[in-house]
């Protein structure tokens, strides 16, 4: 192994230490808290997930999924955040009760899964390839991790601990052991939560073991098939891209398979590139993230487009109508991505973690919480909605689990710097050089360009202020207490890095330029041919039918159409639209005839564009964000 001085050099400022006070973000943070979250709770107990717990199934009754538990731990990590930033003595008690049935369902050698240990005990860990045992440890350890670090309490903290000590006896190089690793990678990541929290470095170990150990050869899903009296070669899913274990891990260049699945193994890379000062781990990171970002993501930051495998396909396939971009993924997105910038202040990871959160994330929930898309797709007919749950429900409690934790993606710091990477309304408190720092944004932001940072402390303090200067911005300007700021030699990799001695009540101001802007995409995106979506700062727009008497596949924007943004406060919980005319083709005069040489008569049409992320909030229709064009720009 390499080492570089790769290390994590940028820790994540704690929930506990940021709050959130933002017109854009509190509502949807408040509808989590108030209504998804009990939602989920509800479900989880409607549909027997809890009481899967008490193991008293008997055959005959419906078969708790093997992967139930991990909706209880998402639900579990997702209320502990909740009671971080709003101590809640009824969530915390329910969270108390749930925590007991897990730690009644655990086994008297630390395993815990309620499926297994019910259904079919005598088959625990015979099927890592498919079944997600490891992956709901995963879940759970999370869990137990956000649970102690919101309440102090150990109770789910050491239960996971157990749990996870006896999978390090089941798994590894030792004789008697089992070389396995995940199906469905998650325990990785989860297992470098747990060694930060406990300083117990075996953690850390098995979470490098299981990256390191996949895709070796002989490939262990093959002898674990044969184990069962399996054929490997019957394997559903033919190759193990799917789970990215087709190769070991540090010889991938190329985003493939399942995308949960990739989006949680690159995280855990990340996480151990920077515990561990493991180049060659970031060097198949920065392979993946161009693969990725040059060939297979959404401009919605939506990741997998098929529903086949629920993930990659061939490069630069995305479809719109079909497009699977599961609120999974794009969340996993935003995980590995805040990883990255954790190694590397870098706006590149910066811009695709904003994409994915204002876009192809939050599109994931109902604007009131209670429904949920599982796929995103950039185009309906009208026949896709949010759903309040599913049988497959690892999506709304994902969401929950993000937005409760929104305040740790905001702002970093090491010893010498405070990094801002989102412009989000509110305050943070960071320890820099043995005094405090209390740093304000104000800002309206995504809806206009415009953040004031001001600090407070007690002394004068001396370190850098690394500021984000968007990837979609052309034009910004900044000035420190009125004074503009010459930007030369103090930008790089997208952030503006403001040394000095700050005075208590330095204000900085930052005026992002935020144009409406047309988008093509690369000409071998099939689908796109000829189209443009529109983007305003960090939001993707659509159109909905909704908002059009034409049928919106009548549409087309002429190249260059000027749009313009209105604030439409009544709309959408306050909205900017984007307001201009399309030409529509008219139908009258095509009565009877299917095909003709001369082409549809264009008449000039309103349009007006929404933000994705709030589409299907309202009557059932259309939507659409690629728009054909009129004719083609240029000259
Ligand atoms: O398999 C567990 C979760 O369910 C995956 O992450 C999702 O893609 C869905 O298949
Ligand atoms: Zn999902």
């Amino acid at each position: 192994m390499t080492t570089l001085p790769i290390r994590r050099s940028y820790t994540p400022v704690s929930l506990a230490n940021v709050t959130i006070d933002d017109a854009f973000w509190s509502p949807r943070l408040e509808a989590n808290r108030t209504q998804t979250i009990p939602i989920e709770y509800e479900q989880c107990r409607i549909t027997g997930r809890i009481d899967a717990l008490l193991l008293q199934w008997q055959p005959g009754q419906p078969i708790p999924h093997i992967f139930w538990d991990s909706d209880i731990a998402k639900w579990a990590e997702a209320a502990s955040y909740s009671l971080t930033t709003h101590p809640d003595p009824a969530l915390d008690a329910q969270l108390d009760e749930v925590i007991a049935l897990l730690a009644g369902a655990q086994q008297p050698d630390g395993y815990l899964n309620s499926h297994y240990t019910a259904v079919e005990p005598e088959n625990r860990w015979t099927n890592l390839r498919d079944n997600h045992e490891l992956y709901c440890a995963g879940h759970l350890i999370e869990a137990g991790v956000a649970h102690f670090a919101a309440t102090g309490k150990r109770t789910l903290l050491d239960v996971v601990s157990r749990y996870a000590d006896y999978i390090a006896t089941v798994f590894g190089r030792e004789e008697g052991q089992k070389r396995g690793y995940p199906g469905h990678e998650e325990i990785e990541l989860a297992l470098v939560k747990l060694y930060r929290v406990t300083g117990e470095r075996r953690y850390l170990e098995l979470a490098a073991y299981f990256v390191d150990e996949r895709g070796q050869q002989p490939h262990y899903f093959d002898q674990e098939a044969v184990a069962r009296g399996d054929d490997p070669a019957a394997y559903h899913f033919k190759s193990y891209r799917y789970s990215q274990s087709h190769i070991p891990v540090r010889e991938q260049r190329e985003v493939v398979g399942h995308a949960v699945r990739a989006m949680y193994l690159y995280t855990a890379m990340a996480d151990l590139a920077g515990e561990l000062g493991d180049a060659t781990l970031l060097e198949a990171l920065e392979a993946l993230w161009r693969h990725l970002c040059t060939r297979n993501l959404y401009i919605t930051g939506g990741v997998g487009v098929s529903s086949a495998n629920e993930g990659f396909t061939q490069d630069y396939d995305l479809p719109n109508l079909s497009a699977y971009a599961e609120t999974c993924a794009s969340i996993g997105l935003v995980f590995w991505m805040h990883r990255m910038l954790q190694l590397r202040c870098d706006g590149r990871y910066a811009d695709v973690m904003e994409r994915a959160l204002y876009n192809g994330v939050i599109s994931g929930v109902s604007l009131d919480g209670a429904r949920f898309f599982y796929e995103n797709p950039l185009a309906s007919r009208g026949d896709h909605h949010r759903q309040a749950w599913f049988d497959c429900a690892c999506c709304p409690p994902n969401i929950a689990r993000l937005l409760a934790s929104l305040g740790e993606y905001i702002y970093a710091a090491n010893d010498d710097e405070i990094a801002v990477h989102l412009y989000i309304q509110g305050a943070a408190s960071v320890t820099l050089g043995g005094q405090t720092v209390t740093l304000r944004q104000t800002t309206n932001y995504p809806w206009d360009g415009d953040v004031a940072v001001t600090l407070a402390m007690a002394q004068p303090a001396r370190f850098g202020l690394r500021l984000r200067i968007p990837g979609w911005c052309r034009r910004a300007a900044v000035s420190i207490n009125g004074e503009p700021v010459d930007m030369e030699g103090k930008l790089a990799q997208r952030y503006l890095t403001l040394v000095r001695t700050w005075q208590p009540g330095d204000r900085v101001t930052l005026a992002f330029a935020m144009p409406v802007e047309q988008v093509y995409a690369h000409p071998d995106v099939q689908q796109n041919v000829n189209c443009v979506a529109l983007q305003r700062g960090p939001l993707i727009y659509c159109l909905e039918q909704v908002d059009h008497a034409t049928p919106l596949h009548h549409l087309r924007l002429p190249a260059g159409a000027e749009l313009t943004p209105r604030l439409a406060a009544d709309l959408l919980g306050g909205v900017v639209v984007l307001d201009g005319e399309a030409l529509a083709a008219e139908t009258g005069d095509w009565a009877n005839t299917l095909y003709r040489s001369a082409p549809p008569v264009l008449v000039p049409a309103p349009v007006q564009a929404i933000p994705y992320y709030a589409w299907d909030n309202r009557d059932p229709g259309a939507m659409c964000v690629w728009l054909p064009l009129a004719e083609m720009g240029g000259d």
